[in-house]
């Protein structure tokens, strides 16, 4: 007898407990009945991700106000608490059993503290709700890349998301054999109030637990905290990579068209609101994915898949004329999520779309109007800058069609993007992979924005835009990308992009939004070695020639000379102290950084010092030809 199936019994209707019976891992019955236990719903519903289970999980989002309609058919929209806005990263911590190390850089927390503060937290709290069952697979299923993941929750807003989110996962966990791994999440949005909105944000915490797979999430909505899916499973998912010698990463993945109807594949990795999503959503070009990529050596050749087959994206700014393709999704019959954004009259509004927003309306504060203004006295914006919609990558027209391909696409090339007012140039190539790696991925830096609770605009140290996710040491995860690329008979090019690149003397953006286009371009023809480049200390720069065409290709204008020797121009000092920045972080916070970090660092120093003895401060690419 499986004891753990029966004590669920009595909570289960008759049709569910076949579901849950149809899967023979115990491991699975002992998660949901230990979490009953904790949580003491009085109901439990299993998702077998049949078309009725989808249908009634969205219908209850709407039964229960967590998300309400809006005029456009498909459309829904959902509020998190003004103090539950983005990740939490205060909140957000490692277990870490007694004698295991983690950089001093990742937030922790003793296992046996931590779990007894969570478990306290959670108990009890769904007390006359549902509890919501969801098995997702990550990556295609039935792949090479497929990680399986169980969900309980008693949110139908966050079980509704992974419907769009997540590729379905029952079937294959009926099938699995039961020595394979999953991860596991237990997610409560705590008490809320008569608006279905989180209110105890003080006792929000999101605890993971990597001795057991296991993440713990309570008292917060906000999917970036309680999807468990994306973020927080990323986060044992680089633990796994590490083990068995892949790479799990927060990049996205586009397919980029190039000359004589060939695709080239890039991978980019930006932290969150840096041009990530923007940049896989290029006009003209198709989507595989926004967020996070597992990437594997496949008879020594880079593949990567799309882990999730949504996007939670940021709504900010997207508008048609920058955003056209992800415009029209938002704007069309379909199904989407809207999050924090201002709704009137059954429409949703949001900051930079390009058109004239209502004077009031309802928003994460409750009713809005212009001027209204915090606590503090700080005025409150109509929507958040970090409102999210959150739609399935199917419903664009622009998805990539190898979306499922169980061994995904091959890798021609990888960007890292961060928010640099200062030092780095638009786009640059590496010289190899290691001073890719290096250069431009540990040494990325931007600064905080409004994805994450806190100050915006402090710049920090972002390394490969996965700082806040890596679950390992941080020297081991720089040394796992030197190792990856070596083992390839040709690693993808790497290429270092900023899109936040300002004017010295009037401080403005040097590039529009849509530029990102043409780098984009100019990164297809370098991976096919089609045009030249320019040696610079930082890296190979493109050519002006070969940049005034792509302009008047991609977006039909004029490219000045003048503006590409300001975008392009090599700041010496300000790379210099970069460098500098970089090694102070990874001395001092980082135990474990790779000798050959410094190595590299220091060579990239050398060649600034030598341009800067040859040709000053400022040097426009023209100096290197
Ligand atoms: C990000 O902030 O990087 C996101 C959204 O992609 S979240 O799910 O909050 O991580
Ligand atoms: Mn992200």
């Amino acid at each position: 007898m499986n004891m753990s199936l029966e004590t669920l019994a009595p909570k289960l209707s008759q049709i569910d407990y076949r579901k849950l019976r149809a899967i023979t891992d115990t491991r699975v019955h002992q998660f949901i009945a230990e979490a009953t236990d904790l949580c003491k719903p009085e109901k439990i519903f299993i998702c077998d991700d049949s078309p009725e289970d989808i249908a009634y999980i969205r219908h209850q989002a709407l039964l229960t106000g967590e998300e309400k309609p809006l005029a456009t058919p498909g459309h829904t929209f959902h509020f998190d608490g003004p103090y539950d806005q983005g990740r939490d990263r205060e909140v957000t911590k490692y277990l870490v059993p007694k004698g295991d190390y983690l950089s001093k850089a990742l937030n922790q927390i003793d296992r046996d503290e931590g779990l007894a503060e969570v478990k306290g937290l959670l108990r009890d709290s769904m007390e006359g709700r549902t509890m919501i069952v969801r098995f997702v697979s990550l990556g295609p299923p039935g792949s090479i890349f497929t990680i399986l993941g169980l969900q309980c929750t008693d949110s139908w807003y966050v079980a509704h998301s992974e419907s769009l989110l997540f590729r379905p996962g029952y079937e294959t966990f009926t099938k699995v054999v039961p020595s394979k791994s999953f991860l596991r999440v237990l997610h409560s949005a705590g008490k809320l109030n008569e608006n279905m909105i989180s209110i105890e944000h003080e006792k929000k915490r999101i605890y993971i637990d990597y001795v057991n797979d296991t993440i713990y999430s309570v008292n917060t909505q906000y999917a970036g905290n309680s999807v468990g899916f994306k973020k927080l499973a990323f986060r044992l998912a680089i633990r796994k990579a590490n083990q068995e010698g892949w790479l799990a990463e927060h990049m996205m993945i586009v397919g980029v068209h190039g000359p004589g109807g060939r695709k080239t594949y890039f991978a980019g990795a930006f932290p969150s609101a840096c041009g990530k999503t923007s940049t896989a959503m290029l006009p003209g070009e198709t989507i595989l994915g926004d967020d996070i990529a597992y990437i594997r050596n496949i008879n020594s050749v880079a593949r990567a898949v799309n882990v999730e087959c949504g996007i939670f994206g940021i709504i900010q700014d997207i508008n048609p004329r920058d955003d056209p393709v992800i415009f029209k999704a938002l704007t069309n019959p379909g199904e989407v999520i809207f999050s924090n954004v201002l709704v009137k009259d059954g429409k949703p509004y949001w900051l930079g779309m390009g058109c004239e927003l209502p004077k009031d309306g309802i928003n994460y504060t409750g009713y809005w109007w212009e001027g209204k203004t915090d606590e503090h006295g700080n005025p409150i914006l109509a929507a958040h800058k970090n409102a999210r919609y959150t739609v399935a990558l199917k419903s664009l027209e622009n998805c990539d069609p190898e979306l499922d391909n169980p061994v995904g696409i091959e890798l021609g090339g990888i960007m890292y993007g961060g928010r640099d007012a200062k030092a780095y140039v638009p786009v640059q190539q590496s010289f190899n992979w290691e001073h890719g790696v290096i250069c431009y991925g540990a040494a990325l830096e931007t600064e905080t924005t409004y994805a994450i609770v806190g100050k915006e605009g402090i710049p920090e140290i972002n390394m490969m835009s996965v700082q806040d996710f890596v679950s390992i040491p941080l020297g081991q995860n720089i040394r796992n990308n030197l190792y990856f690329g070596r083992k390839l008979k040709k690693p993808p090019l790497i290429f270092g992009v900023n899109y936040f690149l300002r004017d010295i003397e009037t401080g403005k953006f040097l590039n529009g939004p849509r530029d990102k286009h043409v780098w984009v371009k100019w990164m297809e023809l370098r991976v096919h070695n089609d045009v030249q480049a320019i040696r610079s200390p930082t890296g190979l720069l493109p050519k002006y020639e070969d940049l005034r065409l792509l302009f008047n290709q991609v977006l039909g204008r004029e490219y000045k000379r003048e503006d590409y020797i300001k975008q392009f121009t090599i700041r010496v000092q300000e790379n210099l102290n970069k460098i500098e920045r970089a090694k102070e972080f990874y001395q001092e916070k980082v135990g474990d950084a790779p000798l050959e970090l410094f190595d590299i660092l220091d060579q990239q120093h050398k060649r600034l010092i030598k341009a800067k003895e040859d040709f000053g401060n400022y040097i426009p690419p023209s100096m290197f030809e």
